[in-house]
Formats: C-alpha cells, structure tokens, sequence
C-alpha cells in the first residue's frame, strides 16, 4: 500500500482550506515546459477539481518544442494558453508547478504573487512569501509530490493523468536513475498499473520534424572535447530550446565524458544546458557561477540551465558561447587548448 509521506499529510488540509469556495484557478508552469511540468499541472487541475469543484485553465511562455511533449498534450487533450494573453483578473487563484516566483525560466509578471507553489527545484526566496508553497529538492520530481496529494485526497487518477504522471517521473529521472529517491520510485511503482502502455510507448517514440536531423548533424559537427571529458557543443540558432538540453543529456552518454555543456540561440538569448554524472559536482551551482552577471541560471544536482540576453547581434553571440565555455573550463581546471572536435571532417568509411 503506497504510503505519503508527512509532510503531505501535513499540508494537506492547508491547500484544501486555500481551495475552498475558490471558482477559477490559474494553473502556470515554467516557460516551454517539460512532461513533468505539463503531467503536474494537470495533476494540480484534478485536485482542485475533485477537492472544491474548481474549474482550471493552464498556461505558460514559449513553446512545447520536442515532439514527445507535443506527443503528451495530444493525448491529454489539453488546451494550453500562453500566459501573455492570459487577463489575471479572471482567475481567483493562480498556482505555479515545478517552477517558482522570480525562477528565470518563467515569463510570470512580478505584480503577479501566486497563491500555490509545488515544485522540486531549491527553494526560493520569494516562494517564502507564498501562501501555500511545498517544495521539495530532494525530490526527482514535481508529479511526486502530486501524486501524494492524490491519495492523501483518495483520487485514483485515471489512464491518461497517470501515463503522463509516470512519463513525466521518468523524464524527470531518466527512469530513476537521475536523481530519484524511494518516493519517486514508490510513486512510480503506484502508478504503473494504471497506465495506458501503449500510449507511452507512442508518446515516448513521437514523431520529429526533419529539422530534428539537421539540428542534431549540425550539432555533432560543432561538438569539442576538451581533456577527453568536457564535451561541449554550441548549437547556434533553434528553433525550440528544448533541443539544447537533448543534446547535453546525449553527449553524457560518450566514455570518459565527467561534464557536457550545449548552448543555443533562442527567442534572443543564449540558453545553455550543463550535465554531470556525479550529484556532488553540483551541477545548479556551476550552472550560477558561468551565467553570474549577465543572466539567470540554477537547476538540479546533475543537470542545470540559464539564460543569458544577447547584445550587439550575432558578435555578441559569439563572445557570450566562449565566456560561458571558458568559465565552465576554468572551474573545472581545464585547458581550453587541449579541444578537439568530436568529429573530425574526414571522418567516413
Ligand atoms: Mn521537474
């Protein structure tokens, strides 16, 4: 029997009481958001509909790139708003899932104080002053807070929330090998059986547009590997942002790689993704320290982003792909002379 933990119990009754007699709530995840993200929004949406009949729209900024997220939308059949056209004044709640005030992966307007928080990224100052926040770092996943909330309030979610609830779990920790802990295993082990197999496995092989190919040869054909374990790939122009933090996680997968670092060019900024094997290196703190100054960036233990603006076009670009790789180098002790591509031009049969 699957067994929430006290802190939930704790904090149960305090979202319940906040959901009372409420109509409409805002439900807004980060900024292009991922399954984990989307999966506890929806999660989010079912609790305030069974607790206090309330009705829930959702919303973000940017856009739901990789073909599986869009795979994931199609199946819940959500209709997602972009928070720019969203009139707050409509709304008697608005709750954040797996970001938080003043994060710098979301667009929300800082007039705009919300009323829930759930998340599993460190803790934020301005999340203190939330009326009801939980959080939790320790854990892999945001759907594994929520799922505790469902049974703590006895909703047995039905196929689709489940699938997505365990799709985006999985994402989260790379089937619980990242960064799970026995109640992510233990949420995920509860929800498997009420999952629709077929439709994850069609949401985990969505299809791609042909660009997906031509990003990811441009990509490999701009990868350089330093001191044979920093891999580092300056991706250029995307068109979603989501392709940055692919190529990190897939660039981890080469031998003797301890750290990898992609950036992109998005929506005028430059976005960068940073991967390490090992928890203690740290990876959000790395993360903080190469943005330092001139944007925002924090994360997960092993796996971290930022952003930063670009100025003066594509020079500035240029300057800004070199500072962050330079930075990564020299906190790691790296030499910046000991590159080399991971393809070589001649390279073929
Ligand atoms: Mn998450």
């Amino acid at each position: 029997m699957f067994k929430t933990s006290p802190k939930t119990s704790r904090k149960f009754p305090r979202l319940a009481e906040i959901l009372a007699g409420k109509s409409r709530l805002l439900i807004v995840t980060q900024d292009n958001p991922d399954p984990d993200a989307i999966a506890a929004a929806v999660a989010l949406r079912k609790l305030a509909n069974v607790l206090a009949d309330i009705k829930c729209s959702l919303a973000h900024a940017g856009t739901i790139g990789r073909g599986e997220n869009r795979a994931l939308v199609r199946y819940l059949d959500l209709n997602l708003h972009q928070l720019s056209g969203v009139s707050f004044e409509q709304f008697d709640l608005v709750a954040l899932v797996d970001t938080q005030p003043t994060s710098g992966n979301l667009s929300l307007p800082p007039q705009v104080m919300p009323d829930i928080v759930f998340d599993h990224h460190p803790c934020r100052k301005a999340t203190r002053q939330v009326r009801f926040s939980d959080v939790r770092k320790d854990y892999g996943a945001a759907c594994t807070i929520l799922w505790e909330y469902l049974v703590q309030a006895n909703i047995t979610p039905e196929a689709p929330l489940a699938t997505a609830m365990l799709y985006g779990i999985g994402s989260d920790t790379q089937d619980l090998g990242r960064e799970a802990t026995a109640a992510d295993i233990q949420a995920y082990e509860a929800l498997y059986p009420l999952v629709n197999k077929r439709m994850l496995s069609q949401i985990q092989r969505g299809t791609v547009p042909s660009e997906y190919y031509r990003l990811l040869v441009r990509a490999l054909q701009r990868t350089t590997v330093y001191d044979e374990r920093v891999v580092v790939a300056h991706l250029g122009l995307v068109d979603n942002p989501d392709m940055i933090g692919e190529m990190a996680d897939l660039l981890l997968r080469k031998d003797q790689t301890e750290w990898t670092l992609c950036t992109g060019q998005y929506n005028g900024k430059l976005w960068l993704s940073i991967r390490t094997q090992d928890p203690a290196n740290r990876a959000d703190l790395r993360a903080r320290h190469i943005v330092a100054r001139h944007g925002t960036g924090g994360g997960h233990l092993t796996y971290a982003g930022g952003q930063i603006p670009i100025k003066d076009g594509h020079k500035g670009l240029e300057h800004m792909e070199q500072l962050v790789c330079r930075r990564l180098l020299r906190m790691l002790g790296v030499d910046h002379l000991k590159a080399k591509p991971l393809i070589k031009a001649d390279d073929g049969p």
